[in-house]
């Protein structure tokens, strides 16, 4: 194997025909005024960051013909896969609501949709999912299987939330994982920092961090 990415704690061998690029809910709804993360309550300013170079990093990947991958979280209209405590968490609703881009966090809405930067092609699977995680309920783990895959380079929102959840999981079903930091955002700093700390103490206990240079320059 020729390839290594730079990374912490320690450099990442892998192999391009079996690395696929994760973009983690890159939705409007997360990164855009009005949708599900503002309701929350969070600036959304604050994750956007991540677009430029979660771009760059799409970009070149698209280029070297490696497995790219979308996933988007969300629900039914009918909203019969939403757990009731998610209806309610906070106290408040905010999922199937109408708002500016639509019913929030409902799949065909506006602001279900992936942010037009990182929109998908043709050939690039997009999981939907009901949790945070991207294994839940959905057929991920089959994807990857099947195509051979077994390192992940993982990006999107937000870090503490949908992107660590998903890569503690992929770290127990065998998958090597490298997090570019700047390719995540999180509406609490603090939190991405901490989080990231995590995936690579104990000599990368869930997974390796790394940036987006370091990405593009490992897959050149
Ligand atoms: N609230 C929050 O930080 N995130 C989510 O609800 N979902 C994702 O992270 N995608």
């Amino acid at each position: 194997m020729t390839h290594a990415f730079e990374a912490q704690p320690f450099s990442l061998p892998f192999d391009p025909k079996t690395t696929a690029l994760v973009m983690i809910d890159m939705q409007r709804d997360f990164v855009e005024a009005g949708g599900f993360g503002e309701a929350l309550g969070n600036d959304v300013s604050l994750v956007r960051s991540a677009i430029e170079p979660c771009k760059r990093v799409l970009d070149v990947a698209r280029q070297k013909g490696l497995m790219v991958i979308h996933t988007r979280e969300g629900h039914r209209p009918d909203l019969t896969d939403c757990p009731p405590a998610k209806l309610t968490r906070g106290g408040m609703t905010f999922i199937g609501e109408n708002g500016p881009m639509g019913r929030t966090l409902i799949r065909g809405e506006a602001g279900h949709d992936i942010i037009p930067e990182l929109y998908p092609i043709a050939g690039e699977p997009v999981i939907d999912k009901p949790g945070k995680g991207a294994f839940y309920q959905t057929d991920l783990h089959l994807i990857l299987q099947n195509s051979g895959i077994k390192t992940l380079i993982v990006c999107g929102v937000t870090t503490e939330v949908c992107v660590t959840t998903t890569v503690r999981e992929a770290n127990d079903r065998g998958f090597e994982c490298i997090i570019p930091e700047d390719c995540v955002g999180s509406y609490f700093p603090e939190f991405q920092k901490y989080a990231l700390e995590m995936i690579k103490a104990q000599g990368a206990i869930f997974g390796w961090v790394s940036d987006a240079n370091a990405i593009i320059s490992g897959l050149k």
